[in-house]
């Protein structure tokens, strides 16, 4: 009988969840980069094997705030875990558990769900690794405790195999050539999230996002293009598409600092987000890309439900 389960990716910030995921679904699903809460929606990514299909749900990681926006990303990882069959909890070895690790060990032990446990970056040798898989093997009763790297693609396929074990029996629930579920839209929005993150200091990042302000097919079908999953072949699709993306920031010294020197942050963040979005969508892109301000937009609710809240 197949395997067919949905698996919450949890952990704090920076542990690794992200990296883990485009690790074991062999795609680059998810968004990462070095500078924490950079995951701001459930992403799914799908796996498929002989076995089954895991539908991964990766989630922001569990930080311990007070923050407005904070609030929206630890109901995202709730609403993950009540949608879930297992969880992959995800540690990173390289940092003694303190405080806010022990938060989410509590979380995880309260779903009672069946765990997975990788113990990522072993690839930095950390010198605490036993005492941590110690500590974790005192608080919860993982079905499995797997050092692991998601850098360097260690023991992948052994945690993609036990995390199989711990679905249950079903059939798939995505064709086999899905690997996720986002749309076009979103995916071009987090590239340029990403590319945008890794060209600014460390406080710019948590006062961006990207607004798809326009999208338009060139020649146009009516206006009724299909942008369902999976996405035609690049030599099936001669379609030109242009799009007009906002980075919004909230002060003017950060649009600054985005636009750089006579523009030359923002041309190179445009050239890298299309570089990325040439591997992954079949379309010819033209894209249209300038900085923003919104002041506040963290402490402004409509926005952040829009973007960060429930679906419906
Ligand atoms: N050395 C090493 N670094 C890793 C490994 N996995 C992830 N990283 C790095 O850790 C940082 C955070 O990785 P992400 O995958 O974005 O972490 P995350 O848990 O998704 O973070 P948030 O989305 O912010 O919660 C990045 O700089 C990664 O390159 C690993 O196995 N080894
Ligand atoms: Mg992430």
């Amino acid at each position: 009988m197949m395997k067919c389960g949905f698996v919450a990716i949890i952990g704090r910030p920076s542990a690794g969840k992200s990296s883990l995921l485009n690790a074991i679904c062999g795609e680059k699903t998810a968004i990462t980069s070095p500078i924490p809460q950079t995951t701001r929606n459930a992403v799914r990514g799908i796996v498929n094997t002989p076995a089954g299909q895991i539908i991964f749900l990766d989630t922001p990681g569990y930080h311990l705030s007070d923050k407005k926006i904070n609030g929206y990303f630890k109901d995202s990882v709730l609403r993950s875990i009540n949608e879930a069959d297992a969880v992959l909890y995800v540690i990173d070895a390289s940092r003694l558990p303190g405080r806010e690790e022990f938060a989410v060990m509590e979380l995880i032990k309260k779903t009672r769900l069946p765990i997975a446990v990788a113990v990522n970056k072993t690839d930095l040798q950390p010198p605490h690794l036993a005492e941590i898989r110690g500590l974790i093997l005192a608080r919860l009763q993982p079905a499995a405790l797997i050092n692991v790297s998601a850098l360097q693609s260690l023991n992948i396929r052994e945690l993609r195999d036990a995390i199989m074990e711990l679905c249950p029996e079903g059939l798939p629930h995505y064709p086999p050539d899905c690997y996720t579920d986002q749309t076009p839209e979103f995916r071009m929005a987090e590239i340029i999230r990403e590319q945008a993150i890794a060209r600014c200091g460390q406080e710019i990042p948590h006062a961006l996002y990207v607004d798809i302000a326009d999208m338009e097919f060139t020649p146009s079908h009516g206006g009724n293009e299909s942008m369902e999953y999976p996405l035609a072949a690049p030599e099936l699709s001669p379609k030109k598409l242009w799009v007009r993306a906002f980075i919004m920031v909230e002060r003017s010294s950060q649009a600054g600092i985005l636009v750089g020197h006579r523009g030359e942050r923002i041309r190179e963040i445009r050239i890298a987000s299309l570089r990325a979005m040439k591997k992954i969508f079949p379309w010819k892109i033209t894209l249209d890309l300038r900085v923003k301000v919104h002041p506040k937009w963290r402490k402004k609710d409509p926005l952040l439900k829009q973007m960060y809240g429930a679906e419906d």
